[in-house]
């Protein structure tokens, strides 16, 4: 029996997008739970710089390196976590990117870019981990939403879209993936402080009007985001499937 509900100990966790931001945060947050982290990105050096912080503060983290829209990468991939540290118990779907301009100036390439990364990619890795959750009769699959996914700015349509699809994929897997005792949650992080955003925190003008427009009067700090995951990763949230939960310093309800 683990000492309290939020204990992640002999779990093995994947999060892709991990080498910074809210991705390590959320790594770092579940390790500190117990649970093994595999840390995704693309670049190597960024993702071993990232593992070995969390290893010199004792925590197992490890790498894996794919690009999440290439299938078969992703399937290689997931094959090799399982034979080196056992099935992924919970995936962290958090890789995104983020294009910003006029809705009539974007291409083709930027549309099929955007969703591939931040809608098909989070399909791609679920059903590569699949096998293993369904066979063991549990799993946790945590995708990053978006405030996006339920709200709209001007210049960031084709991401709008994408993170919409993300609430919709979370409750189609969650109502079908039920029965096999596996849960799909979402978290929907509003304007936190990230790389993906910093062309928006140095600019002064979006800058005050995030601080306005939050009631907490403030960007979020990545590693707030963690207990959210934490909790949805772990047996607490055994009864809790399909839902997209907002962290987002109260933007969403405020007028
Ligand atoms: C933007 C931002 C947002 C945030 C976040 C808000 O350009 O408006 O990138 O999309 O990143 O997704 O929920």
């Amino acid at each position: 029996m683990s000492a309290t509900p939020f204990d992640l100990t002999g779990r093995v966790a994947l999060v892709t997008g991990a080498s910074r931001g809210l991705g390590f945060a959320i790594a770092r947050g579940l390790a500190q739970a117990g649970a093994t982290v595999l840390l995704n990105g693309r670049k190597p050096a960024e993702l071993d710089a990232a593992a070995a912080k969390l290893r010199a503060e004792g925590l197992a983290a490890d790498v894996s390196v794919f690009d999440v829209t290439q299938r078969d990468a992703v399937r290689a991939a997931v094959d090799a976590v399982a034979a080196q540290h056992g099935q992924v118990d919970i995936l962290v779907n958090n890789a995104g990117i983020q294009r910003r301009g006029p809705l009539v100036d974007f291409t083709a390439r930027d549309w099929d870019d955007i969703v591939a990364t931040n809608l098909t990619a989070p399909f791609i890795v679920s059903q590569a981990v699949l096998p293993g959750m369904i066979a063991a009769r549990r799993g946790k699959i945590i995708h990053i939403a978006s405030l996006m996914s339920e709200l709209a700015r001007p210049t960031v349509v084709p991401y709008t879209a994408a993170k919409g699809g993300v609430r919709q994929l979370t409750r189609g897997m969650a109502v079908e993936l039920a029965p096999y005792g596996i849960q799909v949650n979402a978290i929907a992080p509003g304007y936190f402080a990230t790389e993906m955003n910093r062309a928006l925190i140095d600019n002064a003008e979006f800058n005050a009007w995030v601080c306005k427009r939050t009631p907490a009067g403030r960007w979020g700090d990545p590693p707030e985001i963690a207990g959210l995951a934490v909790f949805l990763a772990s047996s607490a949230a055994d009864y809790m499937t399909g839902q997209m939960l907002v962290m987002d310093g109260g933007m969403s309800v405020a007028l």
